[in-house]
C-alpha cells in the first residue's frame, strides 16, 4: 500500500492539504542565515550533555529512510537550549541523488549539504515518545551534515548494514558494540531554534539542534544510502531526495554557540 503522502506525486508542497501545520508558524527544516544567528553565552555556560552509549538495536527501511532503534533506557540528553531530560528514540538521515551535493534539510546561508542526520530525542517529563511527539517540548533532534570525503570509520558499521536492508520493512540487527555518538562530529559547536518534524504529521514539537560542523562520509557510503529502495506509482525506485526544502521562517530568532 501506498502511503498518503511520499516525496514525489504527493510530495513537500501538497503536505499542506492533508497537514495543514505544514504552513505553520515554526515549520522545519530553515535555511540557517549565519550572520542572523545570535550567540548566546547561556549557550555554552551550560553545555549541551550527550551520553548515548551501545543502544543500538537494529536498522530497518522504513520506506522513507534508513532508521537505526535504539534502547534509550540509558541515553541522556540535556543541557544547552534543553529544559530536562530527553532520551534517544532512533536517528536516520535525509539525502540527495548521486554525485549531487544536495539532499540536507537544513541549508546553511544557501548551502547545501548531501545529506543530514537526525538523531530523534524525546522529553522525559512525558511518558513516551508518542506522548512528547506533538508537544511544544516533546522532542529534540539533533541534525548533523554529511560532507562527501573521507570515508567515516564511526559511520561504517551502519552503512555497511543499511546495504542489506533494500525493502521497505527489511530490517537487520545491529549485533556489535555501537555507540550513536561516534558519528557526532569531535567539535559541537550549534545552532538550536525551535521548529518542526520535516516529515508529516510535521508537529510543531522539535527543538532543533544543528550542529555547525558537517562529518566527512565516503561516496560509497552515500552511495549504500541510495541503494535502499521505496515503494513509487510504478514499483520500487532507488531512494534519495527524501528531504523537505527550508521553510519560512516566520520570526523566529536561531541561536548560536
Ligand atoms: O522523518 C522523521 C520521522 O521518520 C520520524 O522519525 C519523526 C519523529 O517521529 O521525525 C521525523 S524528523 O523531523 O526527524 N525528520
Ligand atoms: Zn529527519
Amino acid at each position: 500500500r501506498l502511503q498518503n503522502w511520499d516525496y514525489f506525486a504527493r510530495g513537500p508542497s501538497y503536505w499542506h492539504e492533508q497537514f495543514p501545520v505544514a504552513k505553520g508558524q515554526r515549520q522545519s527544516p530553515i535555511d540557517i542565515v549565519t550572520a542572523n544567528a545570535k550567540v548566546d553565552k547561556a549557550l555554552t555556560d551550560n553545555p549541551l550533555k550527550i551520553h548515548y552509549g551501545n543502544c543500538c538495536l537494529g536498522v530497518s527501511n522504513t520506506g522513507h529512510s534508513f532508521q537505526v532503534a535504539i534502547d534509550g533506557t540509558e541515553t541522556e540528553l540535556n543541557g544547552g537550549p534543553l529544559d530536562g531530560t530527553y532520551k534517544l528514540a532512533q536517528f536516520h538521515a535525509h539525502w540527495g541523488p548521486y554525485r549531487k551535493e544536495f539532499g540536507s534539510e537544513h541549508t546553511v546561508d544557501g548551502s547545501t549539504y548531501p545529506a543530514e542526520l537526525h538523531l530523534v530525542h524525546w522529553n522525559t517529563k512525558y511518558n513516551d515518545i508518542s506522548e512528547a511527539v506533538d508537544k511544544p517540548d516533546g522532542l529534540a533532534v539533533i541534525g548533523v551534515f554529511f560532507k562527501r570525503g573521507r570515508e567515516h570509520a564511526g559511520f561504517k558499521p551502519i552503512s555497511d548494514l543499511i546495504a542489506k536492508i533494500p525493502h521497505k520493512g527489511d530490517n537487520v540487527e545491529v549485533c556489535c558494540n555501537y555507540d550513536p555518538s561516534w558519528i557526532l562530529p569531535a567539535r559541537r559547536d550549534y545552532w538550536t531554534y525551535l521548529g518542526s518534524l520535516t516529515t508529516p504529521p510535521l508537529h510543531e514539537s522539535v527543538t532543533w539542534i544543528v550542529m555547525k560542523n558537517p562529518v566527512e562520509v565516503s561516496a560509497e557510503q552515500l552511495a549504500y544510502m541510495r541503494m535502499m529502495l521505496w515503494e513509487t506509482p510504478d514499483g520500487e525506485d532507488q531512494m534519495f531526495n527524501n528531504y523537505r526544502p527550508p521553510q519560512p521562517l516566520q520570526g523566529r530568532v536561531v541561536r548560536s554557540t
